[in-house]
């Protein structure tokens, strides 16, 4: 019988040309495609194989390539390069490489243009941000919640980080087996996030994964994000249809997860596409959570550094700049109800009982303000 996949009508090593007939067999499945090999050129020409990362562990790298897996090592030129640690690899980049049959490790020489980026910010000291890769070239990111018990300030945070990652949102209520009805508020929590699709399924029982199957598609990479005890790793088994990943039973007190995913991978689909799991980050954590809120409430936080009380709640204070900003015109009521819902419960409640907390939180409050005064000072002057 005629195979009508032109690929695999190939010989498996044509001379001077093996590399490419497997690049593109083993590959192509998971996202090789022509822009990919036309910027790949050059560095094919210098004799540099290509490959994709599957896992980070500190300098050391996991790559998928034509051949299988390998281990590898940034060459010293892309390391020092590299000005910050964005530009190293990380899971799902397309790298070239060369082997070195006389090391333990192949070289990472080139990373190629990536198609996304997802970062998430994290505050480190008072007032330092560090931004950190999450995972790249990703063409849709699964955003995992437990049905009964969805975080909608998180939430929001994650989706307005997934939307700016060029990827599409995707909200997975998971646990859809045990009780809980959030649909609508979820719903509203999003207004803000253009596209989103909200999917309920169930990792245990298998309701909606079909759905989810359809995402998967050959030459799509999904990433999956959410807190610790979501099920992120479950349902990925179930679409893999292997115990690839290891799952771990939530905390019975506070539903809690225990970290049992430790690092990203990305796992190749055996009909085509690939899947990306992620640990569930350690507890958000007040400034990580608070960083979410600013990001999207930036107008409010800079007029609240106004008012005359450093603890003002805007509603009804002397002298509270929220509020005057509202009188003027210049702030809608709709964002400061959106503010106080999705900051009262975590950032003004914990930071009142906290005063260290509070000011630091002004401080980065403070610094985000000159900046932005700078920022529009420059403009004017260009005017
Ligand atoms: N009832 C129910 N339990 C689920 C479902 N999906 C996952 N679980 C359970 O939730 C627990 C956590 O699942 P994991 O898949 O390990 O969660 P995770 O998101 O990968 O967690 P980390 O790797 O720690 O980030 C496990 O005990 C799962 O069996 C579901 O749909 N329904
Ligand atoms: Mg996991
Ligand atoms: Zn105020």
């Amino acid at each position: 019988m005629p195979s009508l996949d032109p690929v695999s009508n190939l010989p498996d090593s044509v001379p001077g040309t093996g590399h490419d007939t497997n690049a593109s067999r083993v590959l192509a499945p998971i996202g090789w495609d022509s822009t990919r090999v036309a910027e790949f050129a050059p560095y094919a020409a210098a004799g540099m194989q290509p490959g994709r990362v599957a896992r980070v562990d500190g300098l050391s790298v996991m790559l998928i390539t034509a051949d299988g897996t390998t281990r590898a090592e940034s060459s010293t030129e892309l390391q020092s390069a590299a000005e910050t640690a964005e530009a190293l690899p990380a899971t799902g980049d397309w790298v070239g490489f060369s082997a070195r049959p006389s090391h333990n490790t192949d070289l990472i020489e080139v990373l190629l243009p990536r198609s996304s980026q997802l970062t998430r910010t994290r505050q480190v000291l008072k007032s330092a941000i560090e931004r950190q890769i999450v995972a790249v070239n990703l063409d849709v990111v699964f955003i995992v919640h437990a049905a009964n018990n969805v975080n909608l300030r998180r939430l929001e945070r994650e989706a307005t980080q997934v939307a700016a990652s060029g990827a599409r949102v995707v909200i997975l209520l998971n646990k859809a087996d045990l009780s809980g009805d959030m649909d609508q508020l979820v719903s509203e929590a999003l207004v803000s996030v253009p596209d989103v699709t909200v999917h309920r399924v169930s990792g245990v029982t298998g309701e909606g994964v079909e759905e989810l199957a359809a995402y998967a598609r050959p030459d799509r990479t999904v990433a999956f994000i959410g807190a610790s005890g979501v099920g992120k790793s479950t349902l990925i088994n179930r679409l893999l249809g292997r115990e690839a990943m290891d799952t771990g039973a939530v905390r019975e007190d506070d539903q809690r997860g225990r970290h049992t995913t430790t690092t990203r991978h990305l796992l190749p689909l055996d009909g085509g596409g690939a899947l990306i799991d992620t640990p569930g980050v350690r507890s958000l954590g007040l400034s990580d959570a608070g960083e979410g809120v600013e990001t999207v409430f930036d107008d409010v936080a800079a007029l609240a550094l106004k008012c005359r009380f450093a603890d003002c709640s805007h509603s009804g204070e002397p002298d509270c700049a929220v509020l005057e900003a509202i009188r003027r015109g210049e702030l809608a009521r709709a964002r400061l109800n959106s503010f106080k819902k999705l900051s009262l419960e975590t950032e003004f409640a914990e930071s009142k009982s906290d005063v260290r907390l509070r000011q630091a939180r002004r401080d980065l409050w403070k610094a985000r303000a000159k900046r932005a005064r700078q920022r529009t000072d420059a403009e004017q002057k260009l005017d």
